[in-house]
């Protein structure tokens, strides 16, 4: 057996049996073991943002780690942008660089550079494999890496001796580590502060945490004592009727201010202090205000569930039901609006949908009219590089089992991963795409002014993407997917209600 075979094999023994992948040479002993050892699906991604950002998705539909496959450094490089995402969004990747051959590499060839330190920026895990013999072993140690809680990526890098020498080792699945508790003290302190009246106390959940159970509790403890839950960045929030939908703090720093003015105790359960997106001068950068006492009820590596069934405990908080969020949405009509796009997705939403919004500033109608949709989940690209959209939506399409997957995607942002769709077609994913076409970077339109920035002609021609338009259903066709474009919130309701209907994917462009 070779390294490559040990590999396979052990990943296979720990569970990991989905390889999203974009090979090179020194890749090649892996591939040839594909054909010979059963049970890895591998999925081809014509560029490897879109690979990592495939992991990413996979990993929080189903919340068990992917590999990947990655050619060198430059292979790595192209995918950090969508690693960092998954770093952010702390989702468990099992992330294989192939590598020169360790003796090789001393000759400086083309391709060499410091894979391990690139890795290194987004990865809470990275090893070079040195020896055949050990490399099934390092592979176990790589997946029960990324499950640490509350999640990473998990680089292994592969040189190419340390794959095609034989004397490969099988490596049994490694333990799941424990996920550490929440101290008694922790618990306490938050009780201590919530015992007092929840006026001014806002509880802040991140992570697992934001998962049925974690927002059932948050919500018991909100409804008995009067503070304010809210969510933090998590990989998927559950969303719809029957489940509780928590605010988020606002993306505009003023916006973000007023909504948090008045707290006085922020209790943070595996979430963070939130702070703005950037810096702009003579604003402030977060929107707590100074005088606020912080407490910390779970860290982000201990279990949040368990810190909120112990604080609801201490509190002796009761069970209740989640709010009845009213009548669905129903279909827009006429021009398309903010508002005609978000009730008509709203209205449409199928029961377990997987949603994938990357519609940046289009989307700002859609948490309003989508809250009494049937139950979804809903994922964002989680660290604010765009182009995390398509390529999640490809990661959640392959996980999905018959879920339905539908990608909200801002044009821009959809053009630095476009090759989604390929892998879509090719896959017949159940994905449908609808890109939000307003030919545009708007948001860098409002953030010019935020910074104090004085736009001319050139300034403003860095933010616009005609000249020429883009035409996304033949860019679309181009790459095996259909699609149609729609300029009314009818024709987007005709299109959404067949498109879903409709196996494999489908792309349909909103003139916005
Ligand atoms: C990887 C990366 N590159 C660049 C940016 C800067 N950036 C933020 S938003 C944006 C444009 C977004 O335009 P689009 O996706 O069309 O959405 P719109 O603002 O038009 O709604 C850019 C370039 C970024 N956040 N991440």
């Amino acid at each position: 057996m070779n390294g490559a075979e040990s590999l396979v094999h052990s990943l296979l023994k720990s569970g990991v049996d989905t390889c999203f992948a974009n090979p090179g040479t020194s890749e090649m002993h892996f591939v040839a073991a594909l054909d010979r050892i059963p049970g890895m699906r591998c999925v081809l991604g014509l560029f490897e943002g879109v690979v990592t950002g495939a992991a990413d998705g996979y990993a929080r539909v189903t919340g068990k780690p992917a590999a990947t496959l990655l050619h060198c450094g430059p292979g790595l490089g192209n995918g950090l942008a969508n690693l960092h995402n998954a770093r952010r969004a702390m989702s468990p990747i099992v992330n294989i660089v192939g590598d020169q051959a360790t003796y090789h590499r001393l000759l400086d060839p083309p391709l060499t550079a410091d894979a391990e330190g690139w890795a290194r920026g987004v990865s809470g895990w990275v090893r070079t494999a040195m020896d055949v013999s050990t490399v099934g072993a390092d592979a176990a140690a790589a997946v029960q890496a990324s499950k640490i809680a509350p999640g990473q990526v998990a680089t292994l890098i592969l040189p190419s001796d340390t794959s095609w020498n034989d004397g490969g080792v099988v490596a049994d699945a490694l333990p799941e580590l424990p996920t550490p508790l929440a101290a008694p003290s922790q618990i306490d302190e938050a009780a201590a502060i919530l015992r007092r009246g929840g006026e001014g106390v806002v509880l802040m959940v991140g992570c697992d945490g934001v998962s049925d159970a974690g927002l059932a509790l948050a919500h018991q403890i909100a409804a008995a004592t009067g503070c304010r839950a809210m969510a933090d960045t998590s990989r998927i929030t559950p969303r719809g009727q029957g489940r509780i939908v928590l605010d988020r703090v606002p993306y505009v720093v003023e916006v973000a201010v007023q909504a948090m003015k008045g707290t006085k105790h922020l209790i943070l359960c595996a979430a963070r202090k939130p702070v703005t997106f950037f810096a702009y001068p003579g604003k402030p950068q977060t929107s707590i205000p100074d005088d606020a006492q912080i407490h910390v009820l779970a860290r982000k590596d201990q279990d949040p569930v368990d810190a909120l069934a112990r604080l609801a405990a201490a509190l002796g908080a009761p069970e209740v039901a989640a709010p009845d969020y009213g009548p669905r949405a129903e279909l827009g009509t006429g021009p398309l609006t903010p508002e005609s796009f978000a009730t008509t997705v709203g209205a449409l939403l199928p029961e377990d949908a997987i949603v994938v919004d990357e519609s940046i500033t289009y989307g700002r109608g859609l948490s309003t009219f989508t809250r009494a949709s049937p139950p979804h989940i809903w994922m964002n690209p989680s660290g604010g590089a765009i182009g995390g959209g398509m390529p999640l939506a490809v990661g959640a399409g392959v996980a999905a089992g018959g879920r339905r997957v539908i990608n909200l995607e801002a044009d821009g942002s959809g053009m630095y991963t476009v090759q989604s769709l390929w892998t879509q077609a090719r896959e017949r994913l159940d994905v449908t795409t609808v890109i939000l076409s307003n030919r545009k970077y708007q948001i860098l339109l409002g953030e010019l002014a935020n910074v104090g920035a004085n736009p001319g002609r050139t300034a403003l021609e860095m933010m616009d993407l005609g000249n020429p338009d883009l035409d996304w259903p033949k860019i679309a066709e181009g790459m095996g997917v259909e699609g149609a474009t729609a300029d009314t919130a009818d024709r987007f309701a005709d299109l959404l209600a067949s498109a879903l209907k409709r196996k494999g994917p489908f792309l349909i462009e909103l003139l916005i």
